[in-house]
């Protein structure tokens, strides 16, 4: 294989020293979260990985070369751009082959880690089965992408916009370990707890570490997910949050939202109903996540 890669100075060093690595996905930065805390946020993310004794990959497609590793300028060149490509497994090739710029979403941002030999992944949460998936289909890639590709993901478990047990029936079809990080239920992204259990639970970096090596002795291929729960602090309870999703969701059908645009859709439509405490309780999560991430990344270089 011969993938089109560009890798920053600060990531080829780490890679080729064996140090612990991050990715990180810029879908986030470009369809997730409203300038300007979407730079923000990017920003505060990479220091937090650092800060946990790791090295931030961030990755993007930028006329038809994969990233890992962006400048600042880069970064800021996503967080205000208005028209690039949502990237999945789909149209990653596509965006390629035709020099094109986008952003990763976790099912690419996935590809991208795994082709560059990067093990540990954070994100906000992964896109799963939709709410009304049995008439519309929509079921996101970021699933069959879990069990394809062997990268450990860690999210703060899954939009309480999708239907969380069909999604975690498709992540059990698939053999993706689930694993509640220090909990039993699985996490709902803005809330703590969904109505489901973590399919598993562990409780440090290192078991999780050890889980990941397992899995390698055995041969297994897949992805692993962490669901790490969104700090309490910042957490807003699931009886909240069920209100503005069923809004948000009869407006998104109402108004005919489909394919890539119904997660970013519904996703800007909460932070308008919750009054920017849904952006607020997203920053806090993913900062959550790239700590947890440093720490799985770090223990797997022990
Ligand atoms: N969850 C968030 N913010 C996001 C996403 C998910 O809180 O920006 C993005 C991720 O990049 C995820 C994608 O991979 O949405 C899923 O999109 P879809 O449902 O179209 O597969
Ligand atoms: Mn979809």
């Amino acid at each position: 294989m011969n993938p089109p890669i560009r890798f920053s100075g600060p990531v080829k060093a780490a890679l080729d020293q064996g140090r612990p690595v991050v990715a990180l996905e810029s879908t986030i930065v470009t369809h997730g979260m409203p300038w300007p805390q979407n730079f923000e946020t990017a920003q505060a993310v990479e220091t937090d990985v650092a800060d946990a004794g790791a090295t931030p990959a961030t990755i993007a497609v930028f006329d038809g070369h994969i990233h890992i590793g962006l400048t600042g300028e880069q970064l800021e060149m996503l967080a205000k751009a208005e028209k690039v490509m949502k990237l999945s497994r789909a149209d990653m090739a596509y965006a390629l082959s035709e020099g094109k710029t986008g952003s990763t979403t976790v099912a690419a941002t996935m590809m991208a880690a795994s082709l560059a030999g990067i093990e540990v992944f954070a994100t906000g949460g992964i896109g799963g089965v939709h709410q009304g998936a049995e008439t519309t289909f929509d079921i996101s890639a970021d699933l069959a992408e879990l069990s394809l590709t062997g990268v450990i993901t860690v999210c703060a478990g899954a939009k309480a916009i999708l239907d969380i047990p069909k999604t975690l029936e498709v992540l059990e079809t698939g053999g993706v370990p689930v694993i509640g990080y220090g909990t039993n239920v699985f996490p709902a992204f803005w809330s703590r707890e969904s109505t489901q259990k973590a399919p598993l639970r562990l409780d440090t970096a290192n078991a999780v570490a050890n889980l990941w090596k397992m899995r390698q002795r055995l041969g297994q291929q897949g992805g692993m997910l962490i669901g790490n729960p969104v700090p309490k602090t910042a957490e807003i309870p699931r009886e909240e949050m069920a209100g503005y999703i069923r809004t948000a969701i009869d407006e998104a059908s109402a108004s005919g939202i489909s394919g890539k645009n119904v997660t970013p859709w519904l996703l800007a439509r909460i932070v308008e109903l919750t009054e920017g405490r849904s952006l607020a309780t997203n920053i806090a999560l993913i900062r959550h996540n790239a700590r947890v991430a440093s720490e799985i990344a770090v223990a797997l270089t022990n």
